[in-house]
């Protein structure tokens, strides 16, 4: 009897454990369905939140339906059941259920505001990157350095997209994922951005930080990021506020680097575009 009560538990088990789990097969499974874990204190906090929100409402459900569905099968009039109608008020259950929903709410907003402050708390940044968005690209100045540059759908994809172009978009590797300058960062460091836009509203939206936020012109939104020291790579987003024609098309595309590596690239980027900038010797200033 315990055994055969026992059965559809496993079995949920089974099934929520192959929606939860994010195992070394992160490109595929049913976790893929769920809110990913992300690569930050906060997107893992994030995440946790969201699991626990999750799951309280699954045991409401649960609670609730059972409740339900008890009482319309037990008390139904086919067994006789005659409806009470002198029970129409009733102060001590009214308190009750009014007081439990209110406690579950107060108990699940705790953990959500301390992580909300965490979100906005941009105390001791240690890198600052302004984002502006355009219709449709995203420019990054590296505010402390001087770097600066434009960053767009990745030139191939952009190409393959147009009706009649005859390039097989399956040809294309990470086809409408790819822009052709990533914005660079260190790993380990907290980084803020400086987010507006120079034409309408965009967002900027990478799900594995666990962060979004609005790029509104005329307006500077703030957002930071802190990526493990351990998971540099290749990391992608899109703009998540309907921008016009192209909004589909302007990904986001964040290379996490270690700090040396990170301060390589920001030299050598810097030097270059001084040097780009630099007036041209006359002799070459006519050349192409
Ligand atoms: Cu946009």
């Amino acid at each position: 009897m315990i055994r055969k009560a026992l059965a559809p538990i496993a079995a949920l088990a089974a099934v929520t454990s192959l929606f939860f789990s994010q195992g070394a097969h992160a490109e595929s499974g049913w976790h893929l369905l769920n809110m990913r874990q992300g690569v930050t204190a906060i997107s893992r906090e994030i995440y946790s939140l969201h699991m626990l929100i999750f799951w309280v409402c699954v045991v409401i459900g649960i609670v609730v339906f059972s409740v339900m569905i008890w009482s319309i099968v037990t008390f139904r009039k086919s067994k006789g059941a005659v409806p009470d109608t002198t029970m129409v008020h009733n102060t001590k259950v009214e308190i009750i259920w009014t007081a439990i929903p209110v406690a579950i709410l107060v108990a699940m907003a705790v953990p959500a505001a301390k992580t909300l402050v965490q979100i906005e708390d941009t105390r001791n940044t240690e890198l600052t990157i302004k984002v502006t968005g355009f219709q449709w690209g995203w420019q990054y100045d590296y505010l402390e350095n001087g770097v600066r540059f434009f960053s767009r759908l990745e030139r191939k994809a952009d190409a393959a997209r147009q009706l009649g172009s005859g390039v097989d978009p399956n040809t294309i590797p990470n086809y409408l994922l790819d822009v052709d300058n990533p914005l660079v960062v260190p790993a380990g460091t907290k980084v803020r951005l400086l987010i507006t836009a120079a034409d309408v509203i965009h967002a900027w939206w990478v799900p594995d930080f666990g962060m979004k936020k609005d790029a509104i012109p005329g307006f500077v939104n703030e957002m930071w990021f802190n990526v493990d020291e351990d998971k540099t790579g290749i990391y992608r987003g899109q703009c998540t506020e309907l921008c016009g024609r192209d909004h589909a098309f302007m990904p986001i595309v964040v290379d996490v680097r270690s700090k040396e590596d990170f301060q390589t690239w920001l030299k050598a980027t810097a030097e270059a575009q001084k040097q780009a900038a630099a007036p041209q010797p006359a002799a070459t200033a006519h050349a192409g």
